[in-house]
């Protein structure tokens, strides 16, 4: 690793306007937050305790985040592939928002956190998707940090169903697929709010996308830490951040 001085030291020192003016922070980072159950296994536990062990890692870099005036930051917590895997395992991860929120909606609250989701969330149980609701509703007019769960979430299917309600409106309104843009493939995906991320983190050492966020990705930096997500702390994510700071002085160089 290069830097010695973390990436948090220097910015502290800076006041409200420089860092208002710092473009090299990341507007919107997201992460696939790998390697709970290999964590779990390592230490003989069951992959659940894995998950569980995760939620405070979530709390820790969102508390990092808006400490680093990130505006938004977009987690993968369940892919549309997590349904194969065993049945107590995908019942017990559902229960995950509930759980992640009665302990800590308060603190995101105070924090000024805006919660928001996408991801197919007509096919979760009724139970998760309210419990998703009330913080979404509960959270609504908070203007800091964009907190964005990716739930039941898979990039091809997002990218399928946007085509699909693409062709029926161009049809409805008589459109030749010559007046079709980018804006307006971008318009009908889940992230059509949002601005497209700056860097990815993917922990847990696999250097794949994993069917997340194929469009959205196109010009975003990539960095990947062997952590796993249990074990990522601030430290890795200043790390994280620093890399990336430095990457955009050296095209800003050119
Ligand atoms: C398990 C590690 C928070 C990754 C973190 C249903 C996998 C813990 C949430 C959450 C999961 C989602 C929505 C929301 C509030 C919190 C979560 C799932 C898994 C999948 F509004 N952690 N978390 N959701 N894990």
């Amino acid at each position: 690793m290069v830097m010695k001085i973390p990436f948090f030291n220097s910015y502290k020192q800076m006041n409200e306007a420089t860092q208002f003016h710092d473009d090299h922070v990341p507007e919107h980072i997201a992460i696939i937050m790998d390697g709970n159950g290999r964590w779990a296994k390592k230490r003989g536990l069951p992959r659940v305790a894995g998950h569980k062990e995760g939620i405070s890692a979530v709390i820790k870099i969102v508390k990092a985040a808006v400490k680093c005036n990130v505006k938004v930051l977009t987690l993968y917590t369940f892919s549309t592939e997590n349904w194969k895997r065993p049945k107590s395992e995908v019942d017990t991860i559902l229960r995950l928002p509930k759980e992640f929120l009665h302990l800590y909606l308060p603190e995101l609250i105070s924090n000024n956190v805006r919660i928001e989701a996408i991801g197919d969330m007509e096919n979760l149980p009724s139970h998760t998707q309210e419990a998703i609701q009330y913080a979404i509703n509960r959270t609504r007019d908070n203007d800091g940090l964009v907190l964005n769960f990716a739930l039941n979430y898979g990039s091809r299917h997002e990218l399928l169903n946007a085509m699909k309600a693409m062709l029926k409106d161009m049809n409805e309104a008589k459109l030749s697929p010559d007046e079709l843009d980018e804006q307006m493939v971008s318009r009908y995906l889940y992230t059509s709010n949002l601005p497209e991320p700056d860097l990815l983190i993917r922990t847990g050492g696999e250097r794949r996308l994993s069917n997340f966020l194929l469009w959205q990705l196109a010009y975003t930096e990539f960095w990947f830490s062997d952590v796993f997500w249990p074990d990522f702390s601030e430290k890795e994510f200043m790390e994280a951040l620093e890399d990336y700071r430095q990457r955009k002085r050296r095209y800003g160089g050119l």
